[in-house]
C-alpha cells in the first residue's frame, strides 16, 4: 500500500492521493443511498449501506486510500449524549455543561454502541483491492468537545473555549473521558481491520499555544500512544488544521504523518518534512473552481512537497457543490507528475 509505505518514509516512485470527505453529497451514488436512510446516523450505523458509501469513491477514482463512513460525533452518541443531524442545519447535540454533566456519560457502552462501525470496517476491508488502503478515524478530544459542549458547530467555539479557562479542572474531565474512548475506538478499528489512521483537530486552530497544549497536542500525543502501546506498526496521521506553526515547534507527539490546511505556509510544511510525512493543503474551493486555477495551485503543491514524503490531500473536506470531474481531474494531474 502506496500510503503505508509514504508514512514509514520509504518514498515511492507515485504520490499517493486520497481526499478528506470523499465520500458525501458532491456524489450522486451517495445521494441516492442517502435519500433512503431517515436520517444521517442510521447510515453509519448500517453497515451494509456505510460499506457501499466507503466503497463508491475508490471504485469511480482509486484513491490510494478509502476512509471509513463515520463521523467524529458518533463517540458522543456512544457515550450516551442525544445527538442528531437535523437536514440542512448539521449536527444538534443536548449540550454538556458542567462536571456533574461530564460524569452522567457512559464510557463503558462505547464499544458495544459502535459494533455497527466495526462490522462496516470488516466489510469494506474485505471488499477493498489489496492496494488500497483503509483509513479509520476519530475526532480528537479538543474538537469533539467543541461539539459535546456549543451542543453544535459554532464559529468559533466559544463555548468550550470558555469552559476550558473558566472550569480547567472539570474540561479535563471531559478531554481524559474522550482520550479514553477514542483509544477503544481506534483499537476496535485496527482489529476489524484498519490499515492507518486518522485523528480530526479541525478546531485546533481556535487555541492560543499555551492552551493548544494541554488541550490539543497532549491529548492527541496520549491517543497515539495509546494505540501504538497496543498496534505498533499501524501509522496515525493528526490533523492539527489551523495550528500547524505550534504544532511543528511542539515536541514529537509520536504520530507518522501531520495533514495540514490550506492555510498552513508550504515552507512550513517543507520543515515538517523533516521529521514527518505531510498530507494536505490543497484548497476545497480550488477544486470546486476546477481548470488552470486548479492546475496551479496542485503544481505548486506538488514542486514544493514531493520531494519528500508527502501524501496529496485537500486542507479541508470536500465541499457538496464540486463538481465530480474536478476530482477526476485532480487525481490524474498528481499520478501524471513526476517532478516537474
Ligand atoms: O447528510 C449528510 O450526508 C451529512 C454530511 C456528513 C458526512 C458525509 C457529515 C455530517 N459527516 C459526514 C461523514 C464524515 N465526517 C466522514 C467520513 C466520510 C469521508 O471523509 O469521506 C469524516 C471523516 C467526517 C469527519 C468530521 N465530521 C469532522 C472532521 C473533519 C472536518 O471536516 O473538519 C467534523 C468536524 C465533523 C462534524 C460534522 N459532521 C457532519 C457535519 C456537517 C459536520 C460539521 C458540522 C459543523 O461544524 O458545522
Amino acid at each position: 500500500m502506496r500510503i503505508v509505505e509514504v508514512l514509514k518514509r520509504r518514498t515511492p516512485g507515485t504520490v499517493p492521493v486520497w481526499m478528506m470527505r470523499q465520500a458525501g453529497r458532491y456524489l450522486p451514488e451517495y445521494r441516492a443511498i442517502r435519500a433512503d436512510v431517515p436520517d444521517f446516523l442510521s447510515l453509519c450505523y448500517t453497515p451494509e449501506l456505510a460499506a457501499e458509501v466507503t466503497l463508491q469513491p475508490i471504485r469511480r477514482f482509486g484513491f490510494d486510500a478509502a476512509i471509513l463512513f463515520s463521523d467524529i460525533l458518533v463517540i458522543p452518541d456512544a457515550l450516551g449524549q442525544k445527538v442528531a443531524f437535523v437536514e440542512g442545519e448539521g449536527p444538534r447535540l443536548e449540550p454538556v455543561t458542567n462536571g456533574q454533566e461530564v460524569s452522567t456519560l457512559k464510557p463503558g457502552r462505547v464499544l458495544e454502541h459502535l459494533q455497527p462501525v466495526f462490522e462496516t470496517v470488516r466489510r469494506v476491508r474485505d471488499a477493498l483491492p489489496a492496494e488500497t488502503a483503509l483509513i479509520g478515524f476519530c475526532g480528537a478530544p479538543w474538537t469533539v468537545a467543541t461539539y459535546m459542549v456549543a451542543g453544535r458547530g459554532t464559529p468559533d467555539q466559544a463555548p468550550a473555549r470558555l469552559w476550558a479557562y473558566r472550569q480547567p479542572g472539570e474540561f479535563q474531565a471531559l478531554i481524559d473521558l474522550l482520550v479514553e474512548s477514542s483509544i477503544d475506538y481506534l483499537d476496535g478499528q485496527v482489529r476489524a481491520g484498519a490499515d492507518l489512521l486518522q485523528i480530526f483537530d479541525s478546531w485546533a486552530g481556535s487555541l492560543p499555544e499555551a492552551e493548544l497544549r494541554r488541550w490539543s497536542f497532549d491529548p492527541l500525543a496520549r491517543i497515539v500512544n495509546g494505540v501504538k502501546a497496543r498496534h505498533p506498526g499501524v501509522p496515525v496521521i493528526v490533523f492539527p488544521r489551523g495550528a500547524e506553526a505550534a504544532f511543528a515547534q511542539a515536541g514529537d507527539i509520536g504520530a507518522d504523518g501531520v495533514s495540514i490546511g490550506t492555510s498552513c505556509p508550504l515552507h512550513l510544511a517543507r520543515t515538517l518534512q523533516g521529521r514527518m510525512t505531510v498530507q494536505g493543503n490543497l484548497d476545497p474551493l480550488a477544486l470546486v473552481a476546477g481548470g488552470a486555477a486548479l492546475e496551479a495551485v496542485i503544481d505548486r503543491i506538488l514542486d514544493m512537497l514531493a520531494g519528500g514524503p508527502f501524501i496529496f490531500n485537500l486542507g479541508h473536506g470536500i465541499v457538496p457543490e464540486t463538481p465530480v470531474e474536478h476530482v477526476a481531474r485532480a487525481v490524474e494531474r498528481v499520478r501524471g507528475y513526476n517532478g516537474g
